[in-house]
């Protein structure tokens, strides 16, 4: 047996037992799990893209091959490599590839600009970093060659390797170490060949299923994004978990509308719940109504997700276009709160019945029930998938509150982080002596254990579902010449749930938000970041304690939800 991987923390060995013995951890990894469903039926369609179709054999295979070229690269086991990569097939092919060699994919967006990539790139000690080259027919995209290029520039220290999918200019083209590693056929890993009938290309042994799988990235609230280390036992448990609760079985289709790596679309049951499943996997490249309709309609799609903006978006769209939805068992909604008269919207007006989702990279994920009243399925954010999931809503001092009575919620259990990786300090305040997850979420719990989602402790806005740590972004306007001060806070909206408000205290002249919002770009800082509206204070208010008093902002600039801003 292996150490465990530097950074990662793990569960102590008895509570490791214990979820052995339950049932929950398997001892399977992604890499196996695909093999076996390329085994049990070759020819079923896993992927769809656009145009190309990958069958479940062809994703295996080219896993496999690509695996062999990445190896002969000198990616290896543990390795990290940076996956930012939009909704492309090319997406499973390169992760279940680094799965088979232990390589550990970082889940980056494709949103995030140079501050983020080369924080990922620094702090994950990445050997590789994955983007596609822009879609040729789109001239408006963004170039991540481009910002690769940028990256590059900033860092000292051995380069990572960048990887691109699509024409690859003075990078390596994903397609060619596919190719390369096809070359390699010569001692084919034999279980492969044994399953699938083919000669699969020579590869290292794999993982076992107690190591970490990848790295997904946290919402964060201090500081720079922290990074979750997930293991293959752990993730795999809470994808099969959430497949039993949506009823995902080999005739289910799942179209992908949000952002492919965000552990929503990744595993609620998502694309892997799916794959894991034997059904059928559509990426949408955008995630827009007419888009969504036309691909829903056109693959019998049986189940997706999006979060509340989108849904509205939906909903709205709905009202003139009269999609054909008929193929639709659910439409999951989650990332952030769902308005109570949105979610009774969806089942009238889309004709499809709403399943609330309240999720977090971190672990813990709760759904509402087929079987669900209709009130608790408007109205909560469901509760826990597994019966060995164990929440706790506690007081300021980690005091059990009775149901009904708003505070903290805690959270521990089988596939829920005992710690992020690297990043003991932060892990001292974010998680209880005894293992428990602070997940800054304010909830009520039911007396039946649904859990209604009543605010945030932690110092995050949720933009319609991207989540923006407040102290990240006043970190960057802190560093502009006429920024004596500053505090990010969120503010209510009718579209986003919330947007940011950069609250500043000047230091001369007053900084427009447009130069702000410049200067916050060129910093290399994601789009979503940068805050929606900018005050000028003489100075910000402080708590007894001397923080900066954010409730009292929130007070001061918010508006009332709906009222135009
Ligand atoms: C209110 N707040 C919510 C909800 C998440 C499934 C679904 C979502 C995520 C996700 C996920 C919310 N109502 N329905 O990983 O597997 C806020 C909470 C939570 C944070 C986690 C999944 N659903 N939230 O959104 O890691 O504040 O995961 O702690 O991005 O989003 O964000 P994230």
């Amino acid at each position: 047996v292996r150490a465990p991987l530097p950074g990662f923390v793990p569960w102590p060995d008895d509570v490791a037992a214990r979820y052995r013995a339950l049932g929950c951890w398997t001892g399977e990894t992604f890499g196996e799990l695909l093999r076996r469903r390329a085994a049990a039926h070759p020819d079923r369609l896993a992927l769809v893209c656009g145009e190309r179709r990958w069958r479940y054999t062809e994703l295996d295979a080219a896993a496999d091959r690509l695996a062999a070229g990445l190896h002969r690269a000198g990616i290896g086991a543990r390795d990290r490599v940076v996956v930012q990569l939009p909704n492309v097939g090319e997406f499973f092919v390169v992760v279940f590839a680094l799965f088979r060699l232990g390589a550990l994919p970082v889940f980056a967006q494709p949103a995030h600009r140079q501050a983020e990539i080369s924080h990922f790139l620094r702090h994950a000690e990445a050997k590789a970093w994955v983007i596609a080259a822009p879609d040729a027919a789109d001239p408006l995209a963004f170039d991540h060659r481009a910002l690769a290029r940028q990256v590059l520039a900033g860092l000292d220290g051995a380069p990572p390797r960048v990887i691109v999918a699509g024409e690859a200019q003075e990078f390596t083209s994903l397609a060619a170490l596919e190719a390369d590693g096809a070359g390699t056929a010569a001692g084919a890993s034999p279980g492969a060949a044994r399953e699938t009938g083919r000669a699969a290309p020579a590869l290292p042994p794999g993982p076992t299923a107690d190591e970490v799988a990848f790295l997904q990235l946290s919402g964060g609230s201090t500081g720079l994004p922290k990074l979750i280390a997930r293991t293959h036992d752990d993730y795999a448990y809470s994808i099969r978990r959430s497949n039993e609760v949506c009823g995902i079985g080999e005739d289910a289709v799942y179209l992908c509308a949000l952002p492919v790596a965000h552990n929503f679309p990744l595993s609620s049951p998502g694309t892997l719940g799916v794959l894991m499943a034997g059904g059928c996997v559509v990426l949408a490249p955008r995630p827009d109504a007419d888009t969504c309709f036309r691909l829903i309609a056109a693959h019998r799609v049986t189940i997706t997700a999006v979060v509340p903006p989108l849904a509205q978006a939906w909903l709205d769209a709905a009202r003139t276009r009269r999609p054909d939805l008929s193929s639709l068992r659910w439409l999951q909604v989650g990332g952030a709160r769902l308005a109570d008269d949105i979610a009774r919207r969806i089942g009238a007006e889309l004709g499809c019945p709403v399943q609330q989702v309240f999720g977090m990279a971190e672990g813990l994920v709760n759904y509402t029930r087929a079987d669900d009243p209709p009130e608790l399925v408007v109205s909560t954010q469901g509760r826990p998938m597994s019966p060995f999931d164990e929440v706790r809503v506690v007081d300021d001092d980690d005091r059990d509150l009775p149901d009904g009575t708003p505070g903290h919620l805690l959270a521990r259990g089988p596939y829920t982080i005992r710690g992020y990786y690297r990043a003991e300090q932060h892990n001292a305040r974010a998680f209880t002596a005894d293992g428990y997850y602070r997940t800054g979420d304010i909830v009520r719990r039911l007396p039946g254990g649904h859990l209604v989602v009543e605010g945030r402790a932690k110092d995050q806005i949720n933009r319609g579902g991207d989540k923006i740590a407040a102290e990240e972004v006043e970190g960057h306007l802190l560093a502009h010449p006429a920024v004596f001060d500053a505090a990010l806070v969120g503010l209510p909206d009718a579209w986003l749930g919330e947007r940011s408000c950069a609250v500043i205290v000047a230091r001369g002249p007053a900084p427009k938000r447009a130069a702000l919002v410049a200067f916050l770009r060129e910093r290399g800082l994601a789009d979503y970041k940068l805050p929606d509206r900018v005050e000028v204070v003489d100075a910000l208010p402080k708590t007894a304690i001397g923080k900066v008093d954010k409730r009292a902002l929130r007070a001061r600039f918010g508006t009332p939800p709906g009222t135009p801003a």
